[in-house]
């Protein structure tokens, strides 16, 4: 049978979870990106071979990139973005004459996810992180003071921001300010507000139709490219899936993503199946999603969320919350089969829990939480194989 190809991600020598813990979790791929490269810059042959090599020498593979960062002069088609996108198509040749064939993008504007809430205590004690619709509102319109922000809620939403803002004291001001815009893991980039503000005014007149043209014409450029050295490109959708600080979103729905690969039917043209962000949303279908984009996933990330009904969220158990995760792995293990590929899935986040909590980690992404994830969803996915024999 096909399988998931085990992985975790690892931010590189720094991690605090080293290659061997990943190892022992029964991984026997590793998800990982030169996070020292500045945005932009080509990844060269011999970068690439030294992470390459750390990784093997561990007694695993670097199975997936995530992510080759695209630089915002590309999504806004400002400045130098032509020689971005040339010097992206060089770094996409480098991973594939190392022998990397899956890269991971993705095309939010200003941020990369967002989250308002780190260390939010679930009922087990556990930590999790949370996106808190109140917080974000008030840190827009009262903290950053976004010019015009009033306008993207509602009168509801504006009070219920309002009486947030009153009840937090400064250090948690600073906190909610410090978790929205200094940069989660694997986010290439970190914001005081004038810098955020600045990079914000950048996608002035820039709305959802000009951005996803902008993606559009990345890909047609990139695209070609990874065709030819045989890369499969996976777009990993928004998080969170709507609009947030005005922004124009493009990669949140069934319908964007069918958009794109009518728009761009190059086989590289591919999809990272993260059902933590496409779950936020109830209008997504997930296990129709995976049937409908089945030959175009070639990557996928599998957590949950637990929706409230004022638009907040937690990131849940693997296999609790809002994700029908049984629905999604079945026909993944299905399109698996058809296509005949093992296809890399990592565990995506995790709670902080047990002796994590005592330690320092990177927010999702502590060893026991995504240890703990890994487990069930491989049980889950054997049981589902044996029972499909
Ligand atoms: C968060 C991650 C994202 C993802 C990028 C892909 O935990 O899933 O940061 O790596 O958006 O480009």
């Amino acid at each position: 049978m096909y399988q998931f190809e085990q992985t975790m991600r690892w931010f590189g020598p720094s991690d605090p979870v080293s290659l061997a813990d990943i190892r022992q979790a029964g991984c026997t791929g590793v998800v990982s990106a030169l996070h020292h490269v500045p945005n932009g810059t080509v990844w060269t042959k011999e970068e690439i071979l030294k992470r390459k090599q750390v990784i093997e020498e561990a007694g695993l593979t670097w199975s997936v990139v995530e992510s080759v960062p695209v630089h915002e002069d590309i999504k806004t088609q400002k400045g130098s973005y032509k020689q971005y996108i040339a010097n992206y198509c060089e770094s996409i040749r480098n991973l594939a004459a190392c022998g990397i064939y899956v890269v991971t993008y993705n095309f939010m504007p200003v941020l990369d996810w967002t989250r308002t809430d780190l260390a939010y205590t679930v009922e087990d004690g556990s930590k999790a992180l949370r996106f808190e619709k109140a917080a974000m509102v008030a840190f827009d319109v009262y903290m950053l003071k976004r010019p015009g922000a009033e306008k993207n809620y509602t009168a509801a939403e504006l009070a219920k921001a309002r009486e947030r803002l009153a009840a937090m004291s400064e250090d948690e001001k600073k906190l909610l300010q410090r978790n929205i815009i200094a940069g989660l893991p694997g986010s290439e980039e970190s914001f005081t507000l004038q810098q955020f503000q600045a990079a914000l005014d950048t996608y002035a007149g820039i709305d959802a139709k000009k951005l996803q043209q902008h993606l559009i014409e990345f890909l047609q450029a990139v695209a070609p490219v990874a065709d030819e050295v045989g890369v499969k490109l996976v777009v990993h959708p928004d998080d969170p899936p709507y609009a947030i600080f005005g922004l124009p979103r493009v990669v949140s729905t069934a319908q964007h993503v069918q958009q794109l690969f009518d728009a761009v039917p190059n086989a590289s043209n591919g999809l990272c199946f993260c059902t933590g962000s496409f779950g936020v949303r109830a209008d997504n279908d997930l296990p129709a999603m995976v049937l409908q984009f089945g030959n175009r996933i070639n990557f996928i990330h599998l957590r949950s969320t637990q929706r409230d009904a004022d638009g907040n969220f937690y990131e849940a158990n693997h296999l609790e919350g809002d994700v029908d995760m049984y629905s999604v792995v079945k026909n993944l293990v299905t399109v698996m089969q058809q296509r005949k590929v093992n296809l890399a899935m990592r565990p995506d986040h995790g709670h902080q829990m047990l002796d994590d909590l005592h330690k320092k980690t990177n927010p999702g992404y502590s060893a026991i939480g995504r240890l703990r994830g890994l487990a069930e969803l491989r049980g889950l996915e054997m049981g589902i194989n044996r029972s499909m024999k």
